[in-house]
Order: C-alpha cells, then sequence, then structure tokens
C-alpha cells in the first residue's frame, strides 16, 4: 500500500455499536461459566458452536463463508475487483479455560459489524474484504499460540500444526475433523492486500491514560519453555528430609528464579509459569516428577535472549542442589514484530477522523497480527478493557470503546482500500 491518505468515499459509514454489543453478550453463552466469563477452549463442542453462529452471521450480510485446512474461517464480501487480494480483518474466538468476553471476540465481532455497516450502506470497496477466525490463537489448548495463523504465514508447516497433542494427549487433526471443520484449502495459500485486527489492549495504559484508541506499533518478543522435573517418588513420612530427591521442591525454588529474573531486567520485562503438573501428585508422596512451562517477553529480542541465559543458569544450579534431573527446551520463540507504517497511518488518520483520543502502543500480549504481519502489510487496533483485566473471567470493556475501535476498523479499511 502506498498513496497520501485521507478518507474517501464511504467516510460517512459507521458500525451499529448496539447491534455489536448485543452480538459480544450473545456469543458469550457458547462456553459461558458460572462467574460471567467464557470457557471456550479452541476446537471443541463450544468452539464449534461460535463457529456456526459465526458463519451463519456472515452469510447474512452476503458473505462466502469458507475454512482452510486449519480450520481458519474466511467470510469474504466482494469487491468491485474481484481479482485483487482481499483486505482482511480478523482475530479469534477461542479462549483461556476461564477466559474473558472480549479477547479475540472483540476483533472477530467488531469485523463482523464492520461487515454490516457496509452491506447496510451498500457500500462498494474495490478490494474484496475478508474477516478471518484464527483457530488457536490462544494457545492455552494446544502450544503454541497464534499455531494456525502461523501456519498461514509459512512459520510452522500444516503438518505439525495437525500433530500437536493437548495435555491429554488427544491431536490437533483428530480434535479438528471431531467438530468438521478440516477444510480441503491448505492453510496458507491465500493471497491477502492488508490485515488489521481490533483487540482489547489486555493491559492498563490506555484506561490509566483516558485513551480510546491504541495504534498499536507492534507486538513484544515471546519464548515460552517446557520443563521437566525427574527426582524420585518416596514415603511422605518414613523419607528423611536429606535423603529426598524432591522435583516439587525444585520446581518452587526454579518458579521464584523465573520471577527475579523478569524483575531484574527491568519494567518492560515479564516472566511466567503458568501451567504445573506434580506427579504422582498425591499428599502422602514426596513428588519425583513435575512438569512446567514458562514464558518469557521483553519488546527488545536481545534482552529475551539475556532473559533466557540468566533463567537457564538459575534452573540448571537449582537442579543440581536438588538431586533432580532437567530437561529444558524452548518450545517457541516468537520474535518482536514491528507493524506496516502506512497500515499504522491509516488507523491513526481514522482515530483522528472521528476525534477519539488516541495513543501509540505496542502489544504485551501475542496475537495473530503477529504472524500475518510476515506475509502482508498489518497492524492492530487496541480498545481499553477495565483495569487492563484479560485472561481472566472479570474481563470487561465499555460499549462505548468497543463501537469506536469498530468504527476506527471500519475507516482503516476503507482508507486502505482507497490505495
Ligand atoms: O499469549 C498471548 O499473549 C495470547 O493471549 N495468545
Ligand atoms: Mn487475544
Ligand atoms: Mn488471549
Ligand atoms: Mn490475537
Amino acid at each position: 500500500m502506498s498513496g497520501t491518505g485521507g478518507l474517501r468515499k464511504g467516510d460517512n459509514i459507521t458500525v451499529n455499536g448496539a447491534a455489536l454489543w448485543d452480538d459480544i453478550l450473545h456469543t458469550a453463552r457458547f462456553g459461558g461459566t458460572p462467574k460471567g466469563g467464557i470457557r471456550r477452549l479452541t476446537l471443541t463442542e463450544e468452539d464449534r458452536l461460535v463457529r456456526a453462529w459465526f458463519e451463519a452471521a456472515c452469510r447474512q450480510v452476503g458473505c462466502t463463508v469458507t475454512h482452510d485446512s486449519l480450520g481458519n474461517q474466511f467470510a469474504r464480501r466482494p469487491g468491485r475487483d474481484d481479482s485483487l487480494p482481499p483486505i482482511t480483518i480478523g482475530s479469534h474466538l477461542d479462549t483461556q479455560p476461564t477466559g474473558g468476553k472480549f479477547d479475540g471476540i472483540v476483533g472477530v465481532l467488531g469485523g463482523l459489524a464492520v461487515l454490516r455497516a457496509l452491506h447496510a450502506s451498500g457500500h462498494e470497496t474495490r478490494h474484496p474484504i475478508e474477516l478471518i477466525n484464527w483457530t488457536n490463537e490462544e494457545g492455552a489448548r494446544f502450544a503454541p499460540a497464534m499455531l494456525a495463523s502461523g501456519v498461514f504465514a509459512g512459520v510452522f508447516t500444516e503438518q505439525e500444526a495437525l500433530d500437536k497433542t493437548d495435555r491429554a494427549g488427544i491431536r490437533f487433526e483428530d480434535a479438528l475433523v471431531g467438530i468438521g471443520y478440516r477444510g480441503s484449502e491448505p492453510c496458507g495459500q491465500h493471497p491477502v492486500s492488508a490485515y488489521f485486527e481490533l483487540h482489547i489492549e489486555q493491559g492498563p495504559i490506555l484506561e490509566a491514560q483516558h485513551k480510546t484508541i491504541g495504534i498499536v506499533t507492534g507486538v513484544q518478543g515471546i519464548r515460552w519453555y517446557e520443563v521437566t522435573l525427574t527426582g524420585r517418588d518416596s514415603h511422605a513420612g518414613s523419607t528423611p528430609m536429606t535423603m529426598r530427591a524432591d522435583a516439587l521442591l525444585a520446581a518452587a525454588r526454579m518458579i521464584e528464579a523465573v520471577n527475579q529474573v523478569a524483575l531484574a531486567f527491568g519494567p518492560d520485562a515479564v516472566g511466567t509459569v503458568g501451567l504445573i503438573e506434580s506427579r504422582p501428585n498425591s499428599r502422602n508422596v514426596v513428588p519425583g516428577e513435575v512438569f512446567f512451562t514458562i514464558d518469557l517477553r521483553h519488546p527488545d529480542d536481545t534482552v529475551v535472549v539475556r532473559m533466557e541465559e540468566a533463567m537457564r543458569a538459575k534452573v540448571a544450579a537449582i537442579a543440581a542442589e536438588s538431586g533432580v534431573g532437567l530437561a529444558l527446551d524452548c518450545v517457541w520463540d516468537s520474535p518482536a514484530v514491528h507493524f506496516d507504517p502506512a497500515c499504522i497511518g491509516a488507523v491513526r488518520r481514522a482515530a483522528e477522523s472521528f476525534g477519539y483520543p488516541a495513543r501509540d502502543i505496542v502489544s504485551g500480549a501475542g496475537h495473530d497480527a503477529a504472524y500475518l504481519a510476515r506475509v502482508t502489510p498489518t497492524t492492530m487496533i487496541f480498545v481499553p478493557c477495565a483495569g487492563g483485566l484479560s485472561h481472566n473471567e472479570a474481563e470487561s470493556a465499555e460499549p462505548g470503546d468497543v463501537t469506536a475501535g469498530a468504527n476506527v476498523l471500519l475507516r482503516a479499511v476503507l482508507d486502505a482500500d482507497a490505495r
């Protein structure tokens, strides 16, 4: 994309915010939890239900809906020149086990609001417009996160994704076939002109600074690790403390060490141990084996590398002191991403045209856009969420902010379409 920009035909179109908010509340029932969140793990029955709803809603506004070999759904609105690669918008409908009603969902349903606004106005775009629901963005069931958009961008092979297994040993492909979304179109053979993703910030900055729109300039670097510690099961009552190889005690020390590493690398560094399994997990057995995960992030990849070095040194020393075996593997490396200046400019102009207070921001969370940026001009639009809280059932956002985000998405798409 190039050109000087500026809004053109269609700049009087806005989204129907009330209908968008209804969609958010309505689809929250697919996996809704008693605490008001959503448990909609990828490729489960709840995911199948929301996918079917999504297809029907997109068809109602004149789109054809297809899905590729990894279940990525594409709702396509024709353009005047339908031979052009589509301008794409999208996000994800899968959630964390105790997820909220907005993470990913705002981007897909905000995109539906854009399609509805275009349909209602009869505005004909030059490019086709495609709204995408990416499979397995969260990585909560199948690691890593952003798996299907990663295949789309050529980062992983289709077979690598299909062969992934969850912690219960179920294969990605079998779960995909199980919900009926193993499409025939190979994932990734799908040229696109640009990609815009609307998402809640999932952090505290926009709300604290009273900004309605985050103009996302990039995504921080992320590395995931898996750790297996091998000690020795023994009797909790008759094993002297000096004769134990306690894998869970070693893990506890390593978890503290991960926290120290993150704190040592400054305010932009984060380190998390989110998943842990202790075996045999019996109250009167000294644990002989522990599996846990480590998530390290920083906006600067060179710092992530130094964080990893520090973490590895500490973990190895603790394993030796504790007399436990250590297996530590890096299972995902998602480098920091810088988004496309022309797309960022389109978002900036769109926010200004509505008079929404906005600021540039780097994403702390990973997103499918981080991989789309490898194959097409890409950027993101953030809106605030209450207290910056996300990956929590209490996640919430304001209807006005969600509507503003969808309006900016619409105008950024029209801006890109005019190039
Ligand atoms: O891990 C992430 O940042 C995203 O929520 N998948
Ligand atoms: Mn998300
Ligand atoms: Mn998420
Ligand atoms: Mn995302």
